[in-house]
C-alpha cells in the first residue's frame, strides 16, 4: 500500500456550548486544518490539527508541505515516515511550534488508514483495553459567566445526563480570593456532591496563589485542579501538588514527549494530561501513556473526545475522557454518551467521517 494523493482544507468551527447552551461569547471561531490522505487501495484516513490561531496559514502550509513528502510511502510505517518528515523539516524547526502541529495531523491520518486497512477500530489497534470510559463535560462552566449563568449550566449538564464536569477558576478581572472561592462552591452546590468536578486554571496562578486558593477549596472535593501555574514551572507545579490533597492536573501545554519525563519525574502532576496536536499524534500520545503507566499515574485526554477516545479506551490507566464539543459537528456520527460513558466505535480506523455540507460550511476563505 501506498500513499498518493491528499487535500488539506482551511475551517473556521464556531467555539460554541452545544451541551448547556451557556457560550461565553457569541459567534467566537477557531481556525482548523483537516487533512485527509489517500492510499494507492483507495483508502482515506482523516486528520486534523489546530492552535495555529493566526498563524492557520502558515499551518496549513506545514500541512501541505508535510504531507507532500509522504507521497509514495508505506502508511503502514508511521515511524518510517515520523523520521523522514523529522530530517527533512523538523530537524532544525523542531521540536515545538508549527512542525509539530502539522506532523500530528499526518500522524492521525495514518492511523486511521492502518486502522483501515486491518479492518479494525483504533482503540483495538492500540490495546483495547475497554469498550467504554468515563466522559466529563467541558466548555459549558467557563469563567466568563457569571455565578448564575455557570450554576444554571452546570443543571443542564446533570440534566442531560452528564456525571464528571469541568468549570473554570482565575476568574476575568482581579477577583478576590473570596470571588474565586465562591465561584467553584456555588457550581458545587448547584451539581451536589457525587458529580465529578475539575477546574481549569490555565496557567493563570503563581503557585503560593494556587495553594493559597487550593486548601480553601479542599472540601469541595474536586476531581481535580488543572494547570495551576505555568506549564514549565516544573518545580513550581510540585510544590503545588505536595501541598494540596487535591489532585493537580496537567501536561495539555508541552510539546512532544520529553517534556513529560522532566514533569513526571519531578513529581509536578498527580494526573498527566496530553494533547494530541501538541504531542505529535497517536503514536507519541501512547508512548506518554505507557511513561505515565510506569509511574503509576493515570493519564486523561484533552479536547476533540472524538478521536481521544480511542486512546483513553485503550491504555489500561486511561482515566476520563475530555468532552468538548466544539469539533463535533465535523462529523456525521460521533461516538454515543450512555449513563456518563462514551461507547467506543466499531467502525475501522477512528470511525469518523467528515460531513461534508459542514466541511462546506466552516471553510474558510
Ligand atoms: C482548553 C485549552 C485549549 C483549547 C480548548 C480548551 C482547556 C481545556 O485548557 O482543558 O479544556
Ligand atoms: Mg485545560
Amino acid at each position: 500500500m501506498k500513499i498518493t494523493s491528499f487535500e488539506a482544507t482551511t475551517l473556521n468551527i464556531p467555539e460554541d456550548d452545544p451541551l448547556a447552551n451557556m457560550p461565553e461569547e457569541e459567534g467566537r471561531t477557531r481556525p482548523v486544518v483537516i487533512l485527509r490522505l489517500r492510499t494507492d487501495n483507495g483508502i482515506e484516513g482523516i486528520g486534523l490539527t489546530f492552535y495555529g490561531g493566526k498563524m492557520t496559514g502558515s499551518l496549513r502550509k506545514a500541512v501541505d508541505e508535510l504531507a507532500e513528502l509522504t507521497i509514495g510511502e508505506d502508511p503502514m510505517r508511521i515511524e518510517h515516515i515520523t523520521r523522514k518528515l523529522r530530517l527533512a523539516a523538523g530537524d532544525s524547526a523542531g521540536p515545538g511550534g508549527i512542525f509539530m502541529l502539522a506532523i500530528s495531523a499526518i500522524d492521525i491520518a495514518l492511523w486511521d488508514i492502518k486502522g483501515k486497512a486491518l479492518d479494525q477500530p483504533l482503540w483495538k489497534l492500540l490495546g483495547g483495553h475497554r469498550d467504554r470510559v468515563p466522559t466529563y463535560a467541558s466548555g459549558s462552566l467557563r469563567r466568563g459567566l457569571t455565578d448564575n449563568q455557570a450554576q444554571r449550566a452546570a443543571q443542564i449538564l446533570v440534566q442531560k445526563g452528564f456525571t464528571e464536569m469541568k468549570t473554570q477558576m482565575a476568574l476575568p478581572g482581579n477577583p478576590t480570593v473570596a470571588e474565586e472561592v465562591r465561584r467553584v462552591r456555588v457550581v458545587r452546590e448547584a451539581i451536589g456532591p457525587d458529580i465529578k468536578l475539575m477546574c481549569d486554571i490555565n496557567q493563570r496562578w503563581r503557585p503560593e496563589q494556587a495553594i493559597d486558593i487550593g486548601s480553601r477549596i479542599a472540601d469541595v472535593g474536586l476531581f481535580w485542579l488543572e494547570d495551576v501555574t505555568a506549564h514549565d514551572d516544573y518545580a513550581g507545579l510540585a510544590r503545588v501538588t505536595a501541598a494540596l490533597s487535591t489532585p493537580i492536573a496537567g501536561g495539555e501545554y508541552v510539546w512532544g514527549i520529553v517534556p513529560f519525563r522532566h514533569m513526571i519525574e519531578a513529581r509536578s502532576v498527580d494526573i498527566v494530561m496530553v494533547d494530541i496536536v501538541r504531542v505529535g499524534g497517536v503514536t507519541q500520545w501512547m508512548k506518554v501513556a505507557g511513561m505515565a503507566e510506569a509511574f503509576n499515574l493515570p493519564i486523561v485526554s484533552h479536547v476533540m473526545p472524538e478521536i481521544l477516545v480511542h486512546v483513553v479506551a485503550a491504555a489500561p490507566n486511561g482515566l476520563t475522557v475530555e468532552y468538548m464539543p466544539w469539533m463535533l459537528a465535523l462529523y456525521e456520527e460521533t461516538p454515543a454518551i450512555e449513563n456518563g460513558m462514551l461507547v467506543l466505535p466499531n467502525k475501522p480506523g477512528l470511525g469518523l467521517k467528515f460531513d461534508e455540507k459542514a466541511v462546506a460550511a466552516f471553510r474558510a476563505g
